[in-house]
């Protein structure tokens, strides 16, 4: 009997230390489980030799288990083969993440990030919250593949944020959380103490900074923050005084799917990890020997509701107060357009009746991003954006995916960040 409960002891020991998740039972339901097999159908089927190929999507299929090994095989040969260059640090670091995921070896992309980093933070413009997601993804990834080459980066990256995110962002925050995590539980053996003690640190404010944008429903920041914020919640050494309560957010994450939330690939391969309890700490730990996976049968998906073929009405304006004082312009119009439009088509609409609203985009692995409006475009290094608002309130989606109600008022204000 002595025996059995040490014995017993000794595995809960074992679960609490090394299950990310011990600490908050929180799993999909069952019930549920057709809800996060729906999104990871949508996710893989998003992968085709037509599109860049996108290491975001390729982490979340092999976290997840995935369904389709020839659209992995597919994205890793093409992530495999891809040039480095022209690459930004964090795309470098999520290709590196990616196809150690697949079990590939990602060659020399590793020493060209160490190259990029050894050279980070640029000297010239100021960084604010936003322009640290990606060298944190680039401290993790190099955390995962040679934690004693990223000591001194990640300890540059610490000391900066040291001074704090202004403004916090929870994304950014999040993946703060995972690379320092990273970098703490792999401090080398004769390392400076001072290393440990400043990781503590930003962990602990990150961290705190975080728990306090847990929503009374559950979501961390925004809707489509809280996938990344919840794999930070669960694997830092330094839990919040805010106790979280992951089972809140799980099940509010559920009700924002069943609603439609997540159809852009890049959200549902960011929310994809946390629904099947993984985190990117755990790419290095795939196991890549042939799945047994099986296609889950899915219910049949709800006929797309008939398109009415009423129009509505938006107003659209365009503001720039910021960028050549001659060049200031703030113009509205009223559009029509057909329900259920996305916003990019109310802005086509727009520049065809006035050509003072004719705009630009660039791809990214979100979609399409506004990149310039009236000729004026947004720059890296003057930190300026296009950033879209309804009303006074900025919008969580891109033009892509954003629609519009009758006589909603946009705005795409030119501003900085
Ligand atoms: C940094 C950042 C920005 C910066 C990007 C510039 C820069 N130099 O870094 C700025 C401030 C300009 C920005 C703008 C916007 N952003 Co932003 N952004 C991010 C953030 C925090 C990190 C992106 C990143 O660096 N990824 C790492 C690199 C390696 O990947 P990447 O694919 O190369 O990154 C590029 C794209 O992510 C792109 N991008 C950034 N934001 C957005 C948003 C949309 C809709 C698109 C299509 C592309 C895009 O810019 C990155 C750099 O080129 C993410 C957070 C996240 N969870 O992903 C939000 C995030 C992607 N952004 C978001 C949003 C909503 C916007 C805006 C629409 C906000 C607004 N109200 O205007 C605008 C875009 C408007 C437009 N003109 O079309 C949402 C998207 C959610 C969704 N379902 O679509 C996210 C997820 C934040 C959130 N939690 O809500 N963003
Ligand atoms: C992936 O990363 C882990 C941890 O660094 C390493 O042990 C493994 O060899 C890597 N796999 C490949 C294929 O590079
Ligand atoms: C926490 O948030 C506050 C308020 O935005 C900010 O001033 C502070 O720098 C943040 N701290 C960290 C470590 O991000
Ligand atoms: C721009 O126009 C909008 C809509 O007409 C108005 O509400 C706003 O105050 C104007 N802003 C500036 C800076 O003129
Ligand atoms: C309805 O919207 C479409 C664009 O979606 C537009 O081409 C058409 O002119 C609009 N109809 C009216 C009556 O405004
Ligand atoms: C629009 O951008 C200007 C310049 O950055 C800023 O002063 C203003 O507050 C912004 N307006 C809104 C509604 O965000």
């Amino acid at each position: 009997m002595a025996w059995f409960s040490l014995h017993l002891l000794h595995l809960l020991w074992a679960a609490a230390g090394t299950g990310t998740w011990a600490r908050s039972s929180c799993s999909v339901p069952q019930a549920a489980q057709h809800l996060v097999d729906g999104l990871q159908v949508l996710l893989e089927d998003s992968v085709s030799s037509a599109a860049p190929p996108n290491p975001s999507v390729l982490i979340a299929m092999n976290l997840a288990g995935a369904l389709n090994a020839e659209a992995r095989e597919l994205l890793a040969d093409r992530l495999g083969a891809g040039d480095s260059a022209g690459l930004s640090v964090g795309q470098l670091a999520l290709t590196i993440m990616a196809l150690n995921s697949s079990c590939r070896d990602p060659g020399n992309k590793v020493s060209v990030l160490y190259g990029q980093m050894e050279a980070w933070p640029p000297s010239s413009p100021s960084a604010t919250a936003w322009t640290f997601y990606g060298p944190s993804l680039a401290v993790l990834a190099l955390c995962q593949e040679h934690p004693g080459r990223a000591l001194p980066v990640a300890a540059r990256l610490a000391k900066i944020l040291a001074a704090g995110l202004s403004p916090f962002n929870t994304d950014t925050g999040a993946m703060v959380t995972l690379a320092l995590t990273c970098m703490h539980s792999k401090i080398p053996e004769g390392s400076e103490e001072g290393y440990r003690a400043l990781f503590s640190q930003v962990l602990r404010d990150v961290v705190e900074n975080i728990s306090m944008r847990i929503k009374d429903n559950g979501i961390i920041g925004d809707v489509y923050s809280t996938g990344l914020a919840m794999q930070a919640l669960s694997v830092t050494p330094e839990p919040p005084n805010k106790e979280w309560d992951c089972k809140k957010t799980m099940d509010t994450i559920l009700k924002e799917i069943e609603q439609g939330k997540f159809h852009n690939p890049m959200s549902i391969a960011q929310i994809l990890p946390s629904l099947k309890g993984k985190t990117y700490l755990d790419v290095p730990y795939v196991s890549c020997s042939p799945g047994h996976q099986v296609q889950p049968t899915l219910p049949s998906q709800p006929s797309p509701v008939p398109t009415s073929a009423s129009n509505i009405t938006v107003a659209y304006t365009i503001n720039n107060q910021l960028k050549g004082v001659e060049l200031v312009f703030n113009e509205t119009i009223d559009v029509s357009v057909k329900d259920g439009s996305v916003l990019l088509v109310v802005l086509e609409e727009a520049q065809r009746r006035n050509p003072m609203f004719k705009f630009v985009t660039t791809m990214t692995s979100w979609g399409p991003v506004v990149s310039s409006i009236n000729n004026i475009a947004e720059s890296v290094h003057d930190r300026t954006y296009w950033q879209f608002l309804s009303g006074k309130t900025p919008l969580n989606e891109g033009v892509a995916d954003y629609t519009p109600r009758d006589h909603e008022h946009i705005t795409a204000n030119f501003t900085q960040y």
